[in-house]
C-alpha cells in the first residue's frame, strides 16, 4: 500500500484533505437538459468520496461556454440547487468537493445557445464535436475589451454560485485547449492590445480571472489548472514557454490551494518544456502542485515521494472504479478502465 497517499494534508488554515488522491474532473455529458446536476449525478459522486478532493466534471459559467451536449452549468438557480443535492451527499460520507469552473471559447457551439463564438482571437479550430459529428465548429468573434471584462465577472459569479451550491472551492479551468488556455497560447491568440503579444498580456486574462475569482471566495478555496504543453485542441509554438514561465511565476503569490497539470499522460514531453509538463512547473511553481495523467497508484506515489508533485489525481480509474481509494487502501487490483464505461452513469 503506498502510504504515502493515505496521509492527511493542508493546503491552507481553511481546506485540509483526509488523502491525498484527487478525484480528476471527468466530463461526463449526463446533466438533464437544463444543465442541471441530476440524481444519479448525486450518487456517482457520493460514492466516491473517500477521494481526499473530488475536482467536479467541467462545469460551464455561461451558456455561450458549452461545446458539448449536457454539461452541468452554475449560472441558475435549478443548477445550483442540483449541485448542492450533490455536495450535500459528498459532505455526508465525509468527503470534500470543488466545482470546475468551465468556458470553452472557440470549442463552444452555437446549437447549444443563442449566440456568437467567443475566444481571444478570430481562430477556429478544425474538426466537430465528438459524438456529434455533424457539428462543425466554426470561426470565432475575438472577444472585444467588454467581453472580456463581462466573462472575467461571470467567473466570479459562478464562483459565488458554487460556494452557494455548497462547495468547497473552485478549480478555475485554465487547461486542454479551452478560453483561458487559448489567451496564453500563441496559436489561439494573435491579439495586438493589451492581452496579446507578449507574455504578460497573454497571461494577463488567466490572472486576472483567478484574481476575481479569489477576491470574490478567497484565494485558500480556488484552484487553477494549466497546460504548458499544448496537446488538446491546441498547437504548440516554441515562444508558449515564455508565456507559462510568466503566468507561473505570477501565481507564485496567489497563494492559491492547488496548481494542477491538465495533461492526459505526464509521460508525454514537451521540447519547448525541456521535459513533461509537471515536471517544467514543479521547476517554477513553490506551491501545492497535483499531478496527474496515466498515473496508477503506486506509481503516482512514488512520483509524490520523489517530490515530482504533491497531490495525485486519478481520472479514468476512478471512472472504472468508484471504490478506487478503498481498493488502493486494501491492495486490491483496481478494474481496467474502457472507454465503453462513459455510456452509462455508475
Ligand atoms: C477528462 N479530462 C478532463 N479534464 C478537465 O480538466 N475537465 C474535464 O471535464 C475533463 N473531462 C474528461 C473526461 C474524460 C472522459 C476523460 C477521460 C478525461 C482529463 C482528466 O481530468 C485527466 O487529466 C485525464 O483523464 C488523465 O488522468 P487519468 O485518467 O490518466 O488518471
Ligand atoms: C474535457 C472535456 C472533454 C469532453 C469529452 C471527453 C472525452 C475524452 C476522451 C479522451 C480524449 C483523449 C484526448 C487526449 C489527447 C492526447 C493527445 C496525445
Amino acid at each position: 500500500m503506498p502510504q504515502v497517499l493515505f496521509e492527511n494534508v493542508k493546503l491552507n488554515n481553511t481546506i485540509s484533505l483526509n488523502n491525498r488522491i484527487l478525484m480528476a474532473p471527468l466530463t461526463r455529458c449526463m446533466a438533464d437538459d437544463d444543465l442541471v446536476p441530476t440524481d444519479d449525478m448525486v450518487k456517482y459522486y457520493a460514492k466516491r468520496a473517500k477521494a481526499g478532493l473530488i475536482i467536479s466534471e467541467a462545469t460551464i459559467i455561461r451558456p455561450d461556454g458549452q461545446g458539448y451536449p449536457n454539461t452541468p452549468g452554475l449560472f441558475t438557480q435549478a443548477q445550483i440547487t442540483g449541485w448542492k443535492k450533490v455536495t450535500d451527499a459528498v459532505h455526508a460520507e465525509g468527503g470534500k468537493m470543488f466545482a470546475q469552473l468551465w468556458h470553452v471559447g472557440r470549442v463552444a457551439h452555437p446549437y447549444f445557445f443563442d449566440g456568437e463564438v467567443l475566444a481571444p482571437s478570430a481562430i477556429g479550430i478544425e474538426g466537430s464535436i465528438p459524438r456529434m459529428r455533424d457539428l462543425t465548429y466554426q470561426t470565432p468573434k475575438a472577444a472585444t475589451k467588454e467581453d472580456i471584462t463581462k466573462l472575467i465577472a461571470d467567473y466570479a459569479q459562478a464562483a459565488a454560485n458554487a460556494i452557494e451550491a455548497g462547495f468547497d472551492g473552485v478549480e478555475i479551468h485554465g487547461a486542454n485547449g479551452y478560453l483561458i488556455d487559448q489567451f496564453l497560447h500563441h496559436a489561439a491568440n494573435q491579439r495586438t492590445d493589451e492581452y496579446g503579444q507578449t507574455p504578460e498580456n497573454m497571461s494577463r486574462f488567466a490572472l486576472q480571472v483567478t484574481d476575481a475569482v479569489a477576491d470574490r471566495i478567497g484565494a485558500d478555496r480556488v484552484g487553477l489548472r494549466v497546460s504548458p504543453g499544448a496537446y488538446f485542441n491546441m498547437d504548440g509554438d516554441q515562444r508558449d514557454r515564455a508565456v507559462f514561465d510568466f503566468l507561473i511565476s505570477a501565481l507564485n503569490s496567489r497563494n492559491l490551494a492547488y496548481l494542477h497539470v491538465g495533461i492526459f499522460d505526464d509521460a508525454m514531453e514537451f521540447e519547448y518544456l525541456g521535459g513533461s509538463a509537471s515536471a517544467y512547473l514543479r521547476s517554477i511553481y513553490k506551491g501545492t502542485l497535483v499531478g496527474v495523467g496515466s498515473y496508477t497508484a503506486a506509481s503516482g506515489a512514488e512520483a509524490i515521494q520523489n517530490q515530482q508533485f504533491d497531490l495525485l489525481a486519478i481520472g479514468r480509474p476512478f471512472i472504472a472504479n468508484p471504490d478506487y481509494v478503498e481498493k488502493v487502501k486494501a491492495g486490491q487490483a483496481v478494474k481496467e478502465y474502457d472507454e465503453s464505461m462513459l455510456a452509462t452513469l455508475d
